[in-house]
């Protein structure tokens, strides 16, 4: 790779949050993936728009694993996961190997709010995570586009939890619950947490410019998880959205809960995974 193309973009991504590599994966693996999910959707009869469930059916789950079952056994698909040119560019942007830690295809699903992927799990040292969004379909600008808030990895995702607790004094009730170890509490406690989160992620983002991708097939845009990003409304909701939403970390990466990020009698830091 040219280093001036390299320099170029590693500064964008690291200023703006993201960047766009164009056509840099191969259509006869993407052509090969896609027809091996097409096959599994003519065997479940499953294609876009069936309502997802928060208790998915038996054969809808049945569906989602042997999906799933190609990133293990299908060549084509393992190909395309581990995409040479794309496991360079993460090489130029971490200086190391990247590990996949998972990879998604999603044949239609959409409708995210606007949020930051490390809002539960915080990853450290931030830089050391990034994502990639793999186009394996031109993506048509009134399916649901995936897009980013450019710059909020540096903005908005710092001031979050400040501005949260500022509002929400109670939240620190909730980060005193006895044993968060304990699922049931611990499910509440994320889900209150999540959804003031959230909240004050949408109102500290209002007004910002949303950068959608209506990109081509083979594209790829790498995104760093800190930045806030979503779903642009769909006009067309029948249209499919075909793409792998992959997220790569360096060897030494940590994650950690979110205790320790509201104030320090709450820093509960315990590594949940080694990179
Ligand atoms: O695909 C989308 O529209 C949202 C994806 C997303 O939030 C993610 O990959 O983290
Ligand atoms: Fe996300």
């Amino acid at each position: 790779m040219d280093s001036k193309v390299v320099n170029g973009w590693i500064d964008h991504y690291r200023k703006h949050g993201y960047v766009v590599l164009e056509q840099i994966l191969p259509f006869s693996v993407i052509d090969a993936h896609v027809a091996a999910c097409k096959d599994v959707q003519r065997r479940y009869n499953i294609y876009q728009n069936f309502p997802w469930r928060k208790e998915p059916l038996e054969n809808e789950k049945a569906f989602v694993s042997e999906l799933n079952a190609l990133n293990d056994h299908h060549e084509p698909t393992k190909s395309l996961r581990n995409d040479a040119t794309l496991r360079q560019y993460l090489i130029s942007l971490f200086g190391e190997e990247p590990i996949l830690k998972y990879g998604t295809t999603s044949l239609w699903e959409r409708g995210r709010e606007p949020h930051s992927d490390t809002v539960m799990l915080f990853r450290d040292p931030p830089e050391c995570v990034c994502r990639s969004w793999c186009a394996l379909e031109d993506i048509h600008p009134d399916c649901g586009m995936f897009y980013v808030i450019p710059g909020t990895h540096k903005s908005v995702r710092l001031r979050l939890y400040d501005e949260v607790v500022n509002n929400h004094p109670e939240i620190f009730n909730l980060l005193r619950l006895p044993s968060p170890e304990d699922s049931e509490s611990a499910f509440l406690e994320n889900r209150t947490i999540w959804k003031l989160v959230c909240e004050k992620t949408a109102s500290l983002t209002e007004g910002l410019p949303r950068v959608p991708f209506p990109i081509k097939k083979g594209d790829v845009v790498l995104f760093d998880p800190n930045v806030i990003h979503g779903t642009m409304p769909a006009p067309n909701p029948s249209l499919t959205r075909k793409a792998i939403v992959s997220e790569w970390h360096t060897r030494s990466v940590r994650s950690y809960s979110y205790y320790a990020y509201f104030g320090s009698q709450h820093d509960k830091r315990q590594p949940l995974v080694t990179g």
